[in-house]
């Protein structure tokens, strides 16, 4: 599955970031993720194989486009069975987020991205649309730190897997309400926080890269988004892990339900029975393919953004796989039409 699809999904996060990137800035993220999720299905129709949306933009009746439980790829289109033959390729799983960060991308800052993840048929979880405490960290701390312990025990296994002081060490949170705790817990650790206004999955990501100086992202962010974030994690050999958070009491900010108990009913008729589990990253994408892939629509740690020229746009993307085991960055120059001059770009 993976040789063709890796490439192509490519251009899938490509033209999602461009979409976007045509609207950074104007303060509208709703258009920004609109667009996004035309041009991320439309370039996904376009690929030969039988994906359906594990994780997307939301349950059918909400979302038009790229709903939970859409088919996507050539061979699902109404008229496939006039040439190919859909029960010869192989089921896929697909979780997108065509504009993660959407505030970002709106008020042009940096960090947003569109993103997806692919397994194999029932190789990724279908988490529900909650919060999720999470946890991520490099490889060397990979099943070393533990979401169940403190944010200072967490930090001192760092400090001895990477072998630097804790005042070394740059974690990355969300600024929200519900981390001020948190927050000083850290900082009294010794610790140096850097907030970010969105975008976790940069960020948990980002932990497994030398020299992106990020230690760990903790917090707690959108469950779906955990899911996308394990499947990198998973891939790269870094360290994640998730936990639902059901409590709007806990979340403080977000649409999170009514109430504790009518969230646990909600959980317990998805046919999550323990909704304190805690998923490891191999939990969370368990399929024995994964791929992922990521283009920045502005600037962040791991990807610049989008930038146009004449009657084009270069786009700065990646792609892990665990099959071949790379983590591929692609600098792609995209041209609109056939060019009135060259130029070096
Ligand atoms: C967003 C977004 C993050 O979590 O903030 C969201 O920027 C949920 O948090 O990247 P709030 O409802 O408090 O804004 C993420 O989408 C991903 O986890």
């Amino acid at each position: 599955m993976e040789s063709t699809l890796g490439l192509e999904i490519i251009e899938v996060v490509e033209q999602a970031a461009i979409a976007s990137a045509r609207l950074m800035g104007k303060g509208d993220k709703n258009m920004a993720d609109q667009v996004a999720v035309e041009a991320m299905r439309e370039r996904m129709n376009k690929i030969n194989m039988r994906g359906r949306i594990v994780i997307g933009e939301g349950e059918r009746d909400d979302a038009p486009m790229l709903y939970i439980g859409e088919e996507v790829g050539v061979c699902t289109q109404p008229n496939a069975k006039d040439f190919c033959n859909p029960d010869e390729l192989i089921e896929i799983d697909i979780a997108v987020d065509p504009c993660e960060g959407t505030n970002l991308c709106a008020y042009g800052q940096p960090g947003s991205m569109a993103v997806l993840a692919i397994a194999e048929k029932g190789g990724l979880f279908a988490a529900p649309d909650f919060y999720m405490k999470k946890l991520a960290a490099p490889p060397a701390a990979r099943g070393k730190v533990d979401i169940s312990k403190s944010a200072t025990e967490n930090l001192k296994i760092l400090s001895e897997c990477l072998d630097r002081s804790i005042e070394e060490l740059v974690v990355v949170v969300m600024k929200r309400d519900r981390h001020t705790e948190l927050i000083q817990e850290i900082r009294e650790a010794g610790a140096r926080v850097r907030l970010i206004s969105d975008g976790d999955v940069s960020a948990a990501i980002s932990c497994a890269f030398a020299g992106t100086n990020t230690h760990a992202l903790m917090g707690i962010g959108a469950a779906p988004e955990g899911v996308i974030s394990a499947a990198a994690m998973e891939c790269l050999g870094g360290h994640f892990q998730g936990q639902l958070v059901y409590d709007p009491e806990v979340v403080k900010t977000g649409l999170i339900g009514e109430s504790k108990e009518s969230n646990i009913e909600r959980l317990t008729s998805m046919g999550i029975t323990d909704p304190d589990r805690i998923y490891n990253s191999n939990e969370l994408a368990s399929g024995k393919t994964l791929l992922f892939a990521a283009s920045g629509i502005t600037s962040g740690t791991l990807m610049q953004g989008v930038r146009f020229f004449h009657q084009g746009a270069r786009t700065h993307s990646l792609v892990i796989s665990n099959q071949s085991k790379t983590a591929r960055f692609v600098d792609t120059i995209h041209m609109f039409q056939k060019p009135k001059y060259i130029e070096l770009r």
